[in-house]
């Protein structure tokens, strides 16, 4: 048996056939620090459910993200029992032409659908496939191919790729670390909850796991930080708590980025957030109007102040187009959001994804716009449903204007951290617990690192916002840390030449950074030894995917018949 996964071809966030220029395949330069222009953080992940799946199969497997099209036809030469296709809502036509290409031309290879975009109705009859993968893949493969059902094993990888700041490309500093999958909350648009049945399957379930696998992953790897692919990490209270233990116990400081309610952070407090190392948290606030209840009872603007004056970065993500939205209460939730003042602001348009109870109802409702191509399934541009105060024109319009907002109001995101980075240094160094004291190196190291960044900043400004920052934060660095050193000016005549470029590049609004294509061996040969190769795409100007004249008139068909259940 040999299986090939595969996340679905590229270039990404360029249109075309297959896509959509803003469908991005970056965190931050998507969703977040979108209309920030040069200030944007740039960065890809990989795509980590393939990794997870290959590193607990006993088959040789070959895990291959991000490939291009050519990449993946080439790949399959290599003779494959079967073929996993990982792909969101979004991505379908492109699973659909993968799918259509290994049945054409090779029948005999069966091929399984896996990850977010499986919640499809009817997904089988869309997309030529063997198997079909709703939920957890792991127990999945271990199912069909007659494996055993053997403790995990935690892959060790970076969780981020292609990092750039302004243009200057900066090395991955965390790993991936990924606790469990789904949460319980069960939001009704949330299509994560909804794909693991509103259940939490964790695998690592204790401190001294977590501890352990953390420290395996930061001996392979020398990094301490880690980039916690969990829905809500801090809802497992005695979890969290026993990973302080292990920590204080082995005098250890771990770095965590994590994604938490608000109703969980306030239940455990501020300063349990720091002793347990975390320094960047994604809190869902949604809306002003409290409709969920993880953010009911909370006082978000003290909680996030309070945060951030611990050096914890803290992204806040809103959803626009919500029911109770019409053309005021929109801008209600949009400046409060921004008036959190976090680090970063996510804005996301409602998105009905199949597989949610936000789907059942507006598919009940008649609500849905099924005859919009699921390219456009992806929250950025214009909604998929009918609202009864937007046009679908004018929801792409709101959203823009949402993120220039933030930017004008708050300035880049860039600065809002090296603010944060300040707040924290100035707040650890004379706390009374020790272990808290013990961060303030990390913070001063965390400043002095965006020291060199103001003078390539200031050459970039846009807005009144980022001067009176620079402003600030040059005079405040200053005093903390004295006049810039020779080390650091010229950090800043590098950095301010990379962010001309970068500028340069910008202005071609074409211009999409790719993520290089990984491919990844497992257990080949018979042996447990694995090699990775990375080759670097070519970065998408003026171009667009090649086409596959076979496959052009699956592609035609831009209507997604999808009748709901
Ligand atoms: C990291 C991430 C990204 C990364 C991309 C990573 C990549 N290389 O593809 C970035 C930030 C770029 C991104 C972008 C987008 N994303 Co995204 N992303 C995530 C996130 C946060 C984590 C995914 C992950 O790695 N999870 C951890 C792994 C272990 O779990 P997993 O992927 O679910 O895999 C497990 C199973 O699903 C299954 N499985 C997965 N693939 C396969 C394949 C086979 C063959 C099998 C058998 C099983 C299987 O097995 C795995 C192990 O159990 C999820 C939310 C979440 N928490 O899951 C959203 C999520 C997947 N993204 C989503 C969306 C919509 C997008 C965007 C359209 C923008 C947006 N609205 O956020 C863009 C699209 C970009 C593009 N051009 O394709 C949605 C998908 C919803 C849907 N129904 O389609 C999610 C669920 C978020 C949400 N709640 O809305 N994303
Ligand atoms: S709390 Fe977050 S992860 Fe959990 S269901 Fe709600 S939106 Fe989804």
């Amino acid at each position: 048996m040999k299986i090939l996964l595969c996340s679905v071809f590229g270039p990404y966030g360029v249109d075309d056939e297959y896509g959509r220029r803003l469908n991005v395949m970056e965190l931050f330069h998507n969703q977040v620090t979108r209309e920030q222009g040069v200030f944007s953080l740039r960065m890809n992940h990989p795509s980590f459910g393939l990794y997870l799946i290959a590193e607990n199969l006993e088959a040789p497997t070959v895990v291959l993200d991000f490939p291009s099209f050519d990449k993946f036809k080439k790949e399959l030469e290599n003779g494959y029992d079967y073929v996993g296709i990982s792909f969101i809502t979004s991505n379908f036509i492109k699973a659909k032409v993968m799918a259509e290409y290994i049945r054409e031309r090779f029948p005999a290879c069966k091929i399984i659908l896996g990850g977010h975009g499986t919640g499809l109705p009817g997904i089988e009859e869309k997309i030529p496939c063997d198997y079909v993968c709703r939920g957890e893949g792991i127990k999945f493969f271990r199912e069909l191919l007659g494996e055993e059902n053997r403790e995990l094993k935690h892959p060790s990888m970076k969780s981020a790729l292609n990092r750039r700041i302004m243009g200057f490309p900066i090395a991955a500093n965390a790993a991936v670390l990924i606790p469990g999958l789904g949460c319980v909350n069960a939001c009704r648009f949330c299509a994560t909850s909804h794909h693991f049945q509103k259940s939490y399957l964790g695998f690592l379930n204790s401190g001294p796991a977590l501890f352990q696998t953390m420290s395996e992953i930061e001996s392979k790897l020398s990094v301490n930080e880690f980039f916690v692919m969990d829905e809500n990490f801090l809802k497992n209270r005695i979890r969290a708590e026993e990973l302080i233990e292990e920590m204080e116990k082995h005098n250890k400081y771990f770095h965590l980025g994590v994604f938490s309610s608000a109703e969980t952070i306030n239940a455990v407090g501020v300063e349990f957030l720091v002793r347990l190392g975390i320094d960047f948290v994604w809190i869902g606030v949604e809306s002003k109007r409290e409709i969920y209840t993880k953010t009911r009872g909370v006082d978000l603007k003290a909680t996030i102040k309070s945060l951030r004056n611990f050096g914890i970065q803290v992204l806040g993500s809103g959803i626009l187009f919500l029911e109770h939205h019409d053309r005021q209460t929109i801008f209600e939730d949009i400046e409060y959001l921004i008036g959190l003042e976090t680090d970063f602001v996510q804005f996301m348009e409602l998105g009905p994804l199949p597989g949610t109870a936000l789907y059942e109802d507006y598919a009940a409702a008649d609500k849905l716009r099924l005859d919009v191509p699921f390219e456009d399934w992806h929250g950025q541009d214009k909604i998929w449903f009918k609202h009864e105060h937007f046009t679908r024109d004018e929801t792409a319009e709101y959203t823009k204007l949402a993120f220039q907002m933030d930017y004008q109001k708050q300035g880049p995101s860039l600065l809002r951290l090296a603010d944060t980075s300040l707040r924290g240094y100035r707040t650890v160094r004379s706390h009374s617990d020790s272990r808290i004291r013990g961060l303030t190196e990390r913070l001063r190291k965390r400043c002095l690192d965006f020291y060199p960044v103001f003078p390539a900043c200031r050459q970039s400004a846009e807005n009144d916002k980022t001067r009176e920052l620079l402003d600030f934060l040059e005079l405040e660095y200053r005093k903390e840390f004295g006049a810039p050193s020779l080390a650091v000016r010229l950090g800043a005549c590098v950095l301010s030449i990379f962010a001309y470029f970068e500028r340069l590049k910008l202005k071609n609004k074409t211009f999409m950074y790719q993520p290089p294509t990984i491919r990844k061996e497992y257990r080949l040969n018979g042996s447990n030894t694995r090699s990775c190769r990375i080759h670097k795409q070519d970065d998408a100007q003026l171009r667009s995917a090649p086409l596959l004249s076979a496959h052009k008139a699956a592609v035609k068909e831009k209507s997604n018949l999808a009748a709901p259940n």
